[in-house]
């Protein structure tokens, strides 16, 4: 089994950090990537034993790619830090890189009762679908859990350091000729106030953002 870096962006979730952090799949490792947190977040990784990176950028891309950039594990995912994901689920999607099925595993949110607001939800099916018909993948969701070949993402060079991170690594690999492939994950409601999805501000500039990256893949 291949060692596996975990990147968990971070802005304020100390609530939630030891309920992720005690649900790590086996051979893994976390680097929890502190954003700027006021609420003792690095604090409370570091207790557990993650390695804990400091990135004073603020933006969810900025956060994802410095824990990319310090990971040094053959593969690395990408999980939340909220308790809305659960990182065991990676076990599964590390199994399919191993095995040579998929060059990026991405996870399917269902969520489970008052997970997923309905704007965010319709917000992301017309995303899903603007993404297949880019990439042909046959996605039906951008969730943020996922898993891929360090080296493979570190040639992906991202520029994207807001919230359209996961969309363009998902695009780079289309254009890179990745094989994608999509698990259902489980989706409960997150631990703390939400910062993006809760509001319609949120999810009107997280639409924006990736809205431009799709029209610059076209
Ligand atoms: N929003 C936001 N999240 C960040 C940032 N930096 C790191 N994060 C972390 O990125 C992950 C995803 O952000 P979330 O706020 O959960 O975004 P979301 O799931 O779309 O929306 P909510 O859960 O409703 O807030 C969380 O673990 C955040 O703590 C940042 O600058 N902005
Ligand atoms: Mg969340």
């Amino acid at each position: 089994m291949e060692r596996l870096d975990i990147v968990f962006p971070c802005l304020n979730e100390a609530a939630a950090l030891p309920r992720v952090l005690d649900r790590l799949p086996p051979h893994s490792h976390a680097i929890v990537v502190d954003n700027g947190s006021t609420d003792g977040s690095a604090a409370v990784a570091a207790a557990t034993g993650a390695t804990v990176v400091t990135e004073t950028r603020r933006g969810f891309g900025a956060a994802a790619h410095a824990g990319l950039l310090a990971a040094t594990a053959p593969l690395v995912a990408f999980c939340d830090a909220d308790a809305s994901l659960d990182p065991a689920e990676l076990d599964g999607f590390r199994r399919l890189v191993e095995d040579g099925e998929a060059d990026l595993v991405l996870g399917a949110r269902r969520p489970g009762r008052g997970a997923w607001p309905l704007h965010a939800r319709a917000a992301n099916a017309i995303l899903a679908r603007r993404i297949r018909r880019a990439t042909g993948y046959p996605v039906t969701d951008l969730g943020p859990l996922r898993l891929a070949r360090r080296e493979d993402l570190l040639a992906l060079a991202l520029t994207d350091r807001r919230s359209g991170y996961p969309l363009e690594m998902v695009l780079a690999a289309s254009r890179a000729g990745w094989t994608v492939a999509e698990r259902p994950v489980a989706y409960a409601p997150r631990v703390g106030r939400s910062k993006v999805t809760g509001t319609v501000r949120g999810t009107v500039t997280a639409v924006r953002d990736m809205s431009r990256l799709l029209r610059a893949h076209a």
